[in-house]
């Protein structure tokens, strides 16, 4: 059932012994979410705890060295972030029931009993501020973390999806004393060696098609495994094919442990439509970013891919 925010506070007012998950391959959102909203509810001398079926990175360090959760059997659990029960990874299977979900994905499938979507927040942090401002206010910790899911799900508040409430609420989080500069150097200015061999290995795989408007890049097994790079290091690396100019669909294909799964991102400028384009293979997520997944070896993904985004540009009137 669709509620309000009103309703959210209050049924999580009434709750306790409190799971709260965030999505497999964490990012900056989902963990902001997490954490914040634990926070506040431990405030409020509850019981609840932070659960991911992928390990958080170590850049979120800040963020998660202020837990320490205890093992309980939950009461209550709750989804922030996750649009998908798909998208909870191995946690999916350990809780088939989740009471409650906030979400900002237009895509949402209303698995929970009770869900409170807003599509037009640009961060779900944005709507777990206005849940922690309900609940008992917002301290330092909490306000980094917000703000952390806040920079991240827009860029560092470039992408489209940035409003003037994004900025009004990023405001408020300095107002509160927050280090945004070092949050921000840590998100977006500081890349691991391993992560550095991985892009030089993904930009050399960039194919271009539709007369240089798509390309596509492939991350693969040997790369990452060459190179030691972790998953969490490589977050926000399926940015990079869009950011070559007169692109306005860029693919990455990233190659799973198992290679015959493919993990597919796509990032888009108007006209095209990211979520579309994944919707043709299952998937989905926002105007700009979405996400699928193809299980065939990378090979076969990219000629797949390759005809579909040929196919969408001839439709739109763009090739
Ligand atoms: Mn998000």
């Amino acid at each position: 059932m669709k509620i309000s925010l009103e309703k959210t506070a209050h049924i999580l007012k009434n709750a306790d012994n409190i799971a709260i998950l965030i999505h497999h391959f964490p990012d900056g959102d989902t963990i902001g979410c997490g954490y914040s909203l634990c926070r506040a509810l431990q405030n409020q001398g509850k019981n609840v705890r932070v659960e991911c079926a992928d390990k958080v990175g170590d850049q979120y360090g800040y963020i998660t060295e202020n837990f320490k959760f205890d093992q309980f059997k939950p009461d209550f659990v709750v989804a922030v972030d996750v649009a998908a029960k798909s998208l909870l990874g191995d946690l999916k299977e350990k809780y088939p029931k989740i009471d409650l979900c906030i979400d900002h994905h237009s895509t949402n499938e209303f698995y929970a009993e009770n869900t409170y979507v807003d599509s037009k927040s640009a961060a779900a942090c944005e709507i777990v501020y206005e849940l922690c401002k309900m609940l008992d206010g917002i301290d330092l910790v909490q306000a980094s973390a917000l703000y952390t899911g806040i920079s991240t799900d827009t860029g560092c508040f470039k992408f489209s999806n940035t409003t003037a409430k994004t900025h009004r609420i990023a405001a408020d989080l300095m107002d509160m004393g927050v280090d945004y500069a070092e949050i921000n150097r840590i998100m977006f200015d500081t890349k691991s060696k391993a992560r550095m061999q991985v892009e030089k290995d993904a930009l050399n795989s960039i194919k271009f098609l539709c007369d240089n408007k798509v390309a596509i890049m492939t991350i693969t097994k040997e790369s990452r495994l060459s190179s030691g790079a972790k998953d969490s290091e490589l977050e926000g690396i399926t940015g990079l094919p869009r950011t070559i100019e007169g692109v306005i669909l860029g693919i990455t294909i990233r190659e799973r442990d198992d290679t015959n799964i493919c993990k597919i991102s796509a990032r888009s400028n108007p006209p095209v439509s990211a979520s579309e384009f994944c919707a043709r293979f299952g998937g989905g997520g926002h105007e700009r970013a979405a996400g699928c997944e193809i299980k065939e070896p990378k090979e076969n993904a990219l000629k797949i891919l390759s005809e579909s985004a040929e196919k969408m540009f001839k439709e739109l009137g763009l090739n």
